[in-house]
């Protein structure tokens, strides 16, 4: 059994109380170890860790903040393998795509944002009457990170980075689902030295620890990734403080195939859109929408492509995709395949759970790839989100309908629209309801462009300067002369 431990004040500790949260590996469905069961004890530990951490490190100069940031990228990029090889054991993802996307992204944030301190600049407003403006830009102080566990690492780097490049101190939680790589996160910090308290990472319940976080009055900003209805919560819980609050929420996120696309190119990008990382990702192009003069012919080549798809032992290379994350984000998975079914939904491949060749992953959380057709826009399986390996296709005839079905949901991350008419998809961009539209691609991501989602799926946005201004307050000065 793995013993895993909260970081605070520079060093390995368990939760004060001595409880305990058991950690499972979806590929066997067995418990692999344990993580601390934090209470408001630990939070009360690591803010006064924190706040002696800050004035500090906000006043060390951003280019030896940088300094830190890459040495803490540089030992996890050592240590590649064995991050790669954790966060397939505690997600169920294929090993082969921690180790060439979410490692080496986790890696790419911490150095990204070490630039950024570097970089980063404010405005400066020169008035006719003989004064300037600047604006300062300075740290909150103390602020939260709370991360899923579809992405462990690399969304809690995402966020951590950028906070401590500006000269916050963060206390982190990650998903009480997945805490092994943040756990290997902070022994690294322990060899780089990290001054103690700069950086605390708190395990436990969202509902104890994440919840007492938020509510706490001293820390000043919080940036969470995960679910909507967490999302409203942490939103109403945090408003009476008016703290700064970033919440990258849930997609339903349509990717729309018109006739003049290049055919292979979107078969091949709708697949993977749909079930990269198991469909476990706020990005997934989870509705594909095809233009109603190729959809038989689309809709058979996906399908042949979706049945291709190996799910198997996320230590094999071959595998594409692994186990989902919990039996009970699998119930859900397969509860809204059933609940699309009795809506008439047609299943065109998969549908359900599916055993993996290699014994040890007998036990495991797998779900076969499916896919659906024949069901209304406004059906539960084209309204709700159900991050898993789950599409469905939807015709439509022009541009308007398609625009139509792809704005109406309750969500608004992310779209991708495929076509070769560079002018249509011009013209959809500008009208999509969501953050984020890819044309032609997905999941191209370049980290200085603004990441985040409209309606249900969140306020604020990440990414680049975006996240250097949400985790500083600007302040005016006005100079006459
Ligand atoms: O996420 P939660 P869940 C979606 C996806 C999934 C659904 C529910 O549809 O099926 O959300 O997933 C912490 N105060 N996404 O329930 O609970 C929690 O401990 C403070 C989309 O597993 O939102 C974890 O660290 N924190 C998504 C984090 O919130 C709280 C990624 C996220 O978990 C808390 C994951 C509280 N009251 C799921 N309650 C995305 N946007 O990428 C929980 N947490």
């Amino acid at each position: 059994m793995l013993e895993l431990f909260n970081y605070v004040d520079g060093a390995r500790k368990p939760a004060q109380s001595g409880r305990w949260l058991e950690v499972w590996e979806p590929a066997t469905g067995q418990v692999y170890g344990r993580a601390p069961q934090s209470d408001e004890a630990d939070l009360a530990m690591a803010l006064e860790s924190a706040q002696y951490a800050l004035p500090a490190w906000r006043d060390l100069p951003a280019s030896e903040r940088a300094r830190w940031l890459n040495r803490v990228a540089n030992l996890v990029e050592r240590d590649l393998e064995e991050f790669a090889c954790a966060e397939s054991r505690d997600t169920g993802k294929p090993v082969a795509l921690a180790r060439t996307l979410d490692i080496p992204r986790a890696i790419s944030n911490l150095r990204f944002f070490a630039a950024a301190a570097t970089q980063f600049a404010s405005e400066s407003h020169a008035m006719e009457c003989g004064a300037i403006n600047y604006t300062l830009r300075q740290p909150h102080g103390v602020v939260a990170t709370i991360s899923p566990w579809n992405l462990p690492l690399y969304l809690l780097t995402w966020k951590i980075a950028p906070a401590l490049a500006t000269g916050n101190c963060v206390i982190a939680k990650p998903s009480e689902i997945t805490p092994l790589t943040a756990c290997l996160f902070a022994e690294r910090c322990i060899e780089a030295q990290l001054p103690a308290g700069v950086l605390n990472i708190l395990h436990g319940q969202g509902a104890q620890i994440g919840q007492a976080l938020v509510a706490h009055p001293a820390v000043r900003a919080i940036s969470f990734t995960g679910g909507t209805a967490t999302g409203q919560r942490i939103a109403a819980t945090a408003a009476p403080h008016f703290k700064r609050l970033s919440l990258e929420l849930g997609g339903k996120n349509a990717s729309m195939v018109f006739a003049d696309c290049d055919f292979e190119a979107a078969v091949a990008g709708t697949v993977r859109s749909a079930f990269a990382n198991q469909g476990e990702i706020c990005l997934c192009g989870s509705r594909v929408l095809v233009e109603q003069s190729i959809y038989a012919r689309f809709r058979d080549a996906f399908v042949a492509r979706v049945r291709a798809l190996r799910v198997g032992d996320p230590r094999d290379a071959s595998t594409d995709l692994g186990a989902l994350v919990s039996a009970a984000h699998r119930a859900k998975v397969i509860n809204a395949i059933h609940r699309a079914s009795a809506d008439g939904g047609r299943i065109l491949c998969g549908g359900g759970l599916t055993q993996v060749a290699s014994t040890a992953c007998r036990d495991g959380w797998f779900v076969q790839p499916t896919v659906i057709e024949n069901l209304p826009p406004t059906s539960a399986a084209n309204q709700e989100e159900i991050f898993g390996p789950v599409a469905t296709l939807l015709p439509f005839e022009g541009e308007t309908e398609a625009l139509a079905i792809a704005n109406g949901t309750p969500y608004g991350l992310a779209a991708s629209v495929w076509s070769r008419d560079i002018a249509r998809c011009h013209r959809i961009a500008a009208r999509l309801e969501c953050g984020v539209v890819w044309v032609n691609s997905w999941m191209l991501r370049d980290l200085r462009t603004p990441l985040g989602g409209m309606k249900n799926s969140g306020t604020g946005r990440e990414g680049g300067y975006e996240a250097m201004r949400f985790f500083t307050e600007p302040r005016n000065v006005c100079v006459s002369y």
